[in-house]
């Protein structure tokens, strides 16, 4: 056996071989059980060069912890890697499913007439008021239609979906409630302080419970509580048993002159294992899945003048070249894709995924899923729901309090809704399917959007809320609106533990 045969079968394997060892090894009578043997040692030992010490210490058989090199390097005197090591999530089979029964992608029956508008509503309460009614607090509320025939005096509890918001001449809030039977005022009194502040978190068209009073003559509930479906407390998080991580991403804006390039490629190159502290280069060895959430291109005719910030003014030749960006993935990792406002895919939520006429290479990709907006996926167990964010401009301008530059407190507020996208009538477009595909029937351990450019990850209640900033500096349209991105910041969350890593390439 030649010594680059006895080399390449360590190498193969991710071990490194020090020549001494490599002397030893030639030197053995049972050679070829002695190399069986020291790679399934050196495996489980995660050692990435056997140098003499180490092989006396596994011929001892002791498990000490080994250190991992960095994947290009290897210690002096060691017969230098001619192939690279094998990353950590390559030892471990995919474990994505990705959930088509929530996708509306080729299945859309939406009309838009003002049939499928009710029907679209009346599935969005129906799914909202069974989730508030398993909560105790709510297990004997009522009909409104009841509440307002029987002259009911006393107190009540109603399961509603937020029709209108209005302030009184005296400061008092009042909210519209509608179930299926009927409508009816609920009043958040001005003194009530904390209930305001509450209050100030509903917006039209999201379904709530309210506990309150009805006075006698009155046809008015005066509110004491207020319910938002919400997810549970102190919920035990999924975790995976495997060591993988996942990497999330979005708002590339592929063709924009603010598309950073370099920043793209680095973040490439460091998912590739070429760079980054031994630390970084061992969290990327673990990353199995990359999402991207929307806004791969910056498209074309997605606002007035866009044409002056455009390097590719083409929208096939944007994602061609978005396209070739991605070939540089490694291998192992499964992408998923998910179409976002700059995409080529019906505007109208939910949407469908990009078309493949526009993005014809992605489809051929095998490692890569294209999916519609919002994607319900579980990964190794762990819930993921991933949705674009549009819903977040909404939500900013009609919440007081929130703003551009911490989108994970409005991404909690959806969470409080368990609805991606709850109004309707406001910038967001809305398609009345005959079932609410933005709606969050289960909780998200990763609640994953982007749209707002800026990196920002919190913990609420067991779900890792993330907002995945971008790779395009900001715009001369996001400077007028005083938007400040943070461009090439790419969360990473490892799955085994559920915490997250902001990479930094920018
Ligand atoms: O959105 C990028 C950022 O710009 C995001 O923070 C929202 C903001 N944006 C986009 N369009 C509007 C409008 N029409 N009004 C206010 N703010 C907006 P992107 O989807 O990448 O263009
Ligand atoms: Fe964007
Ligand atoms: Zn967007």
């Amino acid at each position: 056996m030649e010594d680059s045969e006895i080399v390449s079968r360590f190498v193969e394997c991710g071990v490194n071989l020090h020549p001494e060892v490599l002397a030893e090894i030639k030197r053995s009578p049972n050679r070829e059980e002695l190399i069986d043997r020291l790679i399934d040692l050196a495996r489980q030992a995660s050692f990435s060069v056997i140098t003499p010490d180490k092989l006396r210490s596994l011929e001892a058989g002791s498990q000490e912890e080994g250190e991992l090199s960095s994947c290009s390097g290897g210690s002096p005197g060691a017969v230098v890697l001619p192939r690279r090591r094998r990353r950590l999530s390559e030892e471990y089979d995919s474990a994505l499913r990705i959930k088509r029964e929530k996708d509306i992608t080729k299945k859309s029956y939406c009309q838009g007439s003002i049939e499928s508008f009710v029907s679209y509503f009346n599935n969005r309460f129906e799914r909202l008021a069974k989730l508030l009614k398993s909560r105790s607090a709510l297990k004997e509320s009522v009909a409104i239609e009841l509440v307002k025939s029987t002259r009911y005096t006393g107190e009540v509890k109603l399961i509603g979906m937020v029709s209108d918001i209005r302030t009184s001449r005296k400061g008092n809030l009042i909210l519209e409630l509608e179930d299926p039977t009927g409508v009816i005022p609920v009043l958040i009194r001005s003194q009530d302080r904390e209930l305001i502040e509450q209050a100030r978190e509903v917006t039209r068209d999201e379904v709530i419970g309210v506990a309150g009073y009805m006075p006698s003559g009155f046809e008015m509930v005066l509110a004491n509580e207020l319910f938002f479906p919400d997810v549970p407390l102190r919920r035990e998080p999924r975790k995976s048993e495997e060591p993988v991580a996942i990497a999330l991403i979005s708002d590339v804006h592929v063709g924009s002159t603010q598309f950073m390039e370099n920043t793209f490629v680095r973040f490439l190159r460091w998912l590739s294992g070429e760079v980054g502290t031994p630390r970084q280069r061992e969290l990327a060895s673990r990353v199995k899945y990359l999402v991207i959430g929307g806004d791969l291109v910056d498209g074309v005719g997605i606002y007035p003048e866009q044409k002056d910030e455009l390097v590719i003014k083409d929208i096939h030749q944007q994602y061609a070249h978005f396209s070739r960006l991605i070939e540089r993935v490694p291998e192992h990792i499964e992408i998923v894709i998910t179409p976002g406002n700059h995409d080529a895919a019906r505007q109208a939520e939910p949407q469908p995924a990009i078309e493949e006429e526009f993005a014809p290479m992605l489809y051929e990709d095998p490692r890569v899923h294209m999916v519609g907006n919002p994607c319900y996926a579980t990964v190794h167990g762990v819930e993921l729901v991933s949705y674009h964010g549009r819903s977040l401009d909404d939500i900013i301008a009609s919440v007081p309090g929130l703003s551009y530059s911490s989108p994970a407190r409005a991404m909690r507020v959806l969470l409080r809704k368990r609805h991606l996208s709850p109004i309707y009538g406001g910038r967001v477009p809305l398609a009345p399917e005959l079932f609410d595909y933005l709606l969050m029937e289960e909780p998200p351990d990763i609640l994953h959007m982007g749209h707002v450019h800026t990196t920002q990850v919190e913990n609420y209640r067991g779900t890792v809320v993330v907002n995945s900033g971008t790779f395009q500096e900001q715009t001369s349209f996001q400077r007028k609106m005083n938007i400040h991105p943070t461009p090439g910041r790419v969360p990473i969350i490892d799955l085994q533990n559920m915490r997250t890593t902001i990479m930094r390439f920018g």
